[in-house]
């Protein structure tokens, strides 16, 4: 019983550590035409915070290591982009962002997350 409350308690704190504590270290898109590879893997996205500049285009180069079904598709609903991740196989993702901002990248249920800052 002890047992099954501080694994209860674990988790609480893991879910308030996930949510709200959070943060990611940002990969800034320094050169115009590099490609970024992000991991999907174990729940998380890496790199989860990326940063670019308004009007340059940036490539990311998703690659899916987790079997979950969550992980099977990114998408960008501010960008409206939505893709297939097989896996094992990386998917390159072009985007021009116009507009400055943050856009969330994410799977279709918003388990992993991440963000694209645009300044
Ligand atoms: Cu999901």
């Amino acid at each position: 019983m002890i047992l099954v409350n501080i694994a209860g308690l674990a988790l609480i704190g893991f879910i308030i550590w996930w949510f709200w504590m959070y943060r990611p270290t940002a990969v800034v898109a320094a050169a115009p035409g590099q490609i970024i590879e992000v991991r999907v893997k174990d729940g998380v996205y890496d790199p989860a915070l990326i940063e670019a500049t308004a009007g340059k285009g940036i490539s990311l180069k998703f690659i899916r290591e987790d079997e979950a079904a969550c992980a099977s598709q990114v998408v960008f609903p501010e960008l409206g982009i939505q893709k297939e991740l097989p896996l094992g196989k990386p998917v390159v993702i072009r985007i021009v962002p116009e507009q400055t901002g943050e856009y969330a990248y994410q799977c279709q249920m918003g388990m992993y997350r991440g963000v694209l800052r645009v300044s």
